[in-house]
């Protein structure tokens, strides 16, 4: 579409746990204020209900995908993500999101700029926001994109085909190292904190120790304005020690209250993002988390529960079940990849208005 215009072409998709609209970027304004107006209307955005719009009054359902083929080597396509934030008239470029992620292979494939193999197809995917790579396994028998499956995801109803991502070199994707501040923990307003980015800039602390048991529910969550409040003075307090400058427009760092795992898993993890309680977990979240359990001396290594081996299946509980990292390690004990199965549904092809 040209600046101006009301409406573009867009496929509305469930990535994962979350969901949104997936454009090219070529039907966008190329202009990013026009853009961001023009999804702001999308979305119904500023509006706690977004009755007037396209979002789910969440912002799990409140994401934008902007795709374009890539002519970078190896690469297939850019992917940038963009959250619309829900009640405030925000569109922030500031976070990645590894579940919006899982829809970009099948989008590509579907608009052509991709070409299906007979069997799976694997589509290499440049992340714009952090500017790493991913690999996305797609399901193409004869080379169509397969949706139906028998892959489930917890916090998702059903089951569909499965998507496995494969992540590398994440650490430090936003925050330029793995520990912005060097530090396994600091504390921050009275509480051990560790500053972490292994592909999403995350705050790690122990849920007991911001008074809460780390097994509460999203609701209960939400609805304790008083532990809001107070995490949400250690995240404005540590936007600048993580690099991410003056984060109180922004979606990052994510806050991760964890405790020891409950159903035979790694961790048990409550995220706030940052403002709302994660309905499950965050995929570049989990992975972040995950890789806090593994360093030595930090408040989540306390809690959890880690396997042997250089390649470990961590998985990490939350407020509708589990969700499995595969972490593969170096010598020194370093994370060198990390892969997670997730899942998609096309829900709707056509045109939005504005
Ligand atoms: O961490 C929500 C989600 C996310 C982000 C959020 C995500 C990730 O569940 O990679 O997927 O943390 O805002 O979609």
């Amino acid at each position: 579409m040209s600046d101006g215009q009301t409406s573009a072409r867009v496929m509305w998709m469930r990535g994962g746990t979350s969901r949104g609209g997936y454009f090219l970027s070529e039907d966008l304004p190329a202009d990013s204020a026009a853009r961001d107006a023009f999804l702001l209307r999308v979305m119904g955005s500023p509006d706690p209900r977004q009755i007037d719009g396209m979002g789910g009054a969440d912002p799990l359902t409140s994401k934008v995908a902007v795709v374009k083929k890539s002519d970078r080597e190896g690469v297939d396509v850019d992917y940038l993500f963009l959250q619309v934030f829900v009640d405030q008239a925000i569109v922030s470029d500031a976070q990645n999101c590894g579940n919006i992620l899982a829809g970009i292979g099948p989008f590509a494939i579907e608009r052509g700029l991709v070409a299906a193999q007979d069997g799976e197809t694997r589509v290499a995917i440049f992340m714009e926001n952090t500017g790493q790579i991913a690999i996305a396994t797609v399901q193409t028998p004869g080379g169509k994109v397969r949706y139906e499956g028998e892959a489930k995801i917890d916090g998702v109803p059903g089951s569909a085909a499965p998507i496995p991502l494969e992540f590398r070199d994440t650490a430090g994707s936003s925050c330029g190292a793995l520990l912005p501040t060097g530090n396994a923990f600091d504390e921050v307003e009275g509480v051990r904190v560790t500053l972490i980015d292994n592909g999403m800039p995350c705050v790690v602390m122990k849920a007991q120790d911001v008074g809460i048991t780390g097994y509460e529910d999203r609701d209960t969550l939400d609805k304790d304005l008083a532990l809001k409040a107070r995490i949400e003075a250690i995240r404005l307090a540590v936007g600048e020690r993580m690099n991410l400058g003056d984060v109180r427009e922004k979606s990052v760092p994510k806050m991760m209250l964890v405790a020891p795992p409950r159903d035979g898993g790694t961790v048990t993890v409550r995220s706030f993002i940052p403002h709302r309680a994660h309905a499950s977990i965050g995929v570049l979240g989990a992975v972040s988390v995950a890789t806090a359990c593994l360093i030595d001396g930090s408040p989540a290594a306390e809690v959890a529960s880690i396997p042997d081996g250089h390649r470990k299946t961590l998985s990490v509980e939350h407020p509708t079940g589990e969700t499995t990292c595969v972490m593969e390690l170096d010598e020194s004990g370093t994370v060198t990849s990390a892969a997670m199965l997730r899942t998609a549904r096309k829900l709707m092809d056509g045109e939005v208005f504005a």
